[in-house]
């Protein structure tokens, strides 16, 4: 009878590549379940990848993820903050957890337009309450077989022309109400990090689940969940600076210190140094994949996995924070919405990028509370645009914005704000946008073909040698934190499910 093996003889060498949410995630996980020889490898030098939190104006900005989206139980970011405590008592209270707004931002907006007017409520709850129900509309198709059209967009625009028909308004409110409306598109163009909502296929849209609960910060910053992942990880398990060139797979590799055993994995660095392992959990993002999928693994990913990667969308949302002396907004303000008058989601007309690239902000949303950020908006803005104001200088960014504002307010006495502090996704070499969406000709299954771990199923090589985590491989929760962190957990349990495995068989034999 052969003698049973015990986990820590089989002892396994992982690397993890990347130190995101997905990738602490898992090397937490693992080292829950009993591994011990881990080694992360983070190409910048920090933890956290999209979620970054960095001293700015009195407080800390987000400089990728902000919101815990649906701060409820079922959400591991909120269950994970909670234990660590970093979370203020309104965003714990149960009623806050209970209340569910299908992902939709709170209704708390001040409407400006582009010839300097207030737009009242009168006007825009009914265009907010109807671009509602048409996203609701819109993740219906999920259930259903068929689909009416092939985007997102040219469903909403259908919808809309048909609802117009019926306006019984005198022609400037009409325009108004479009105008209105198209300003809901460039804010559900950040919300899924899409350029356009022609890219957002309609049948998957519904596939992401918006959790119960209203959006919540970090008081801390993702910094402070950041931190308190890293704590309890041994020292010097990420090595930092460290981008990951190559992972040759399916091979016979040997190790200076283990000469008697064959690794299936060698990991190259772009510094040269080789890293033989038994596995590899790859969270790097979908835009770095879509980048480099050719290159980065070798033997190259099956073609399944590089049409989902290619079809899968990734698109950008960035950010420009602004610190202002002082406020030039109402204090109770926390989202300044930007509505120009001569758009309309029925007209086909895209604006020149060069020159209007600042058209594509939905708005501004006022950081709170004011004791911790100080005087500070946040504009936001997704696509082409948001790839084309990475390439401007800070102050053509300050002066234009400036610009807008004094337009929209109609006060061309505001002053300039005194700092200014942008991301810029697309340029990060190693990200290449902000997150992925559903794009027209996608669908959930690419996701779960991008996780799939290699070798695929129905092969005789060693399994699980190529595992793959991050935002993009999470089917449900996918563009999040969340997401992300269930993503790591899942294939540090896939991982120790198949160790289980293993050591029972041999136990039996
Ligand atoms: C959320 C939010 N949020 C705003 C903006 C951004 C994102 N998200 P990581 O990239 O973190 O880690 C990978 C690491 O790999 C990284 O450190 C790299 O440096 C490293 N790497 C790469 N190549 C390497 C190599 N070769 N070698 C070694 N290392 C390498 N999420 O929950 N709340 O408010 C926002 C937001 C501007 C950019 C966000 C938000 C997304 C999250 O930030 C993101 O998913 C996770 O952090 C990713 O973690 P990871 O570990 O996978 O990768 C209906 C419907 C629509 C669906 N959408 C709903 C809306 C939800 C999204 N909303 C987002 C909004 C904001 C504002």
């Amino acid at each position: 009878m052969a003698r049973a093996v015990s986990r820590t003889e089989l002892d396994p060498r992982i690397v993890i590549v990347g130190c995101g949410l997905a990738g602490l995630a898992a090397a937490q996980r693992l080292l829950h379940h009993g591994f011990g020889s881990i080694r992360l490898l983070e190409a910048n030098n920090r933890s956290g990848g999209r979620a970054w939190s960095q001293g700015f104006a009195r407080g800390l900005l987000e400089i990728g993820a902000q919101w815990i989206h649906g701060p409820s139980k079922q959400n591991a970011v909120f269950q994970l903050a909670s234990q660590h405590d970093l979370l203020d008592e309104e965003a714990m209270s149960e009623e806050n957890q209970a209340l569910q707004i299908d992902g939709l931002p709170p209704n708390v907006s001040t409407y400006y337009s582009s010839s300097g007017r207030r737009i009242g409520p009168e006007i825009a709850a009914p265009v907010e309450k109807l671009y509602s129900a048409l996203i609701l509309k819109s993740r219906e198709f999920f259930q259903s077989k068929t689909e009416p059209v092939r985007s997102l967009g040219e469903f909403l625009k259908l919808e809309i022309a048909r609802c117009a028909e019926e306006w019984k308004d005198d022609e400037e409110t009409r325009n108004l109400k479009l105008a209105l409306l198209n300003a809901e598109f460039k804010l559900e163009c950040c919300i899924s990090g899409t350029d356009s909502l022609d890219l957002i296929a309609l049948q998957p849209f519904g596939e992401y689940v918006p959790l119960p609960g209203i959006d919540c910060v970090f008081p801390g910053g993702f910094k402070s969940l950041i931190d308190a992942m890293m704590k309890p990880l041994p020292k010097d398990i990420v090595s930092y600076n460290k981008p990951v060139k190559c992972i040759h797979w399916n091979g016979a590799f040997k190790a200076s210190d283990a000469q008697d055993h064959s690794y299936s994995i060698l990991v190259e660095c772009e510094d040269g140094e080789t890293i033989p392992a038994d596995h590899v959990i790859v969270t790097v993002p979908l835009g770095f994949l879509k980048e480099h999928y050719r290159t980065f693994i070798h033997p190259p990913l099956p073609d399944s996995k590089i049409n989902s990667i290619q079809k899968l969308g990734f698109g950008t949302n960035n950010k420009i924070f602004l610190e202002f002396e002082e406020p030039f907004w109402d204090p109770k303000c926390q989202l300044i919405r930007l509505v120009w008058e001569d758009e309309s989601p029925l007209l086909s007309a895209r604006p020149d990028l060069q020159k209007e690239w600042f058209r594509k902000i939905f708005g501004f949303i006022v950081l709170q509370p004011v004791e911790r950020h100080g005087h500070v908006l946040l504009a936001v803005l997704a696509g082409e645009e948001a790839n084309f104001m990475e390439s401007l200088s800070d102050s053509e960014v300050k002066n234009c914005l400036t610009q807008v504002i004094r337009r929209f307010t109609g006060n061309p006495a505001i002053p300039p704000p005194k700092s200014i502090v942008r991301s810029k996704w697309y340029s990060d070499r190693y990200t290449r946008g902000s997150y992925s969406y559903t794009a027209v000709g996608s669908s959930g299954d690419d996701i779960d073909v991008i996780a799939q771990p290699l070798p695929l199923p129905a092969t005789k090589a060693q399994p699980l040698q190529v595992l793959f985590a991050g935002e993009a491989t999470h089917r449900t929760f996918y563009s999040t934190t969340h997401g992300a962190l269930e993503s790591g957990w899942r294939e540090a349990d896939r991982l120790n499910n198949h160790y289980l495995h293993l050591t029972s068989m041999n136990t039996k034999v």
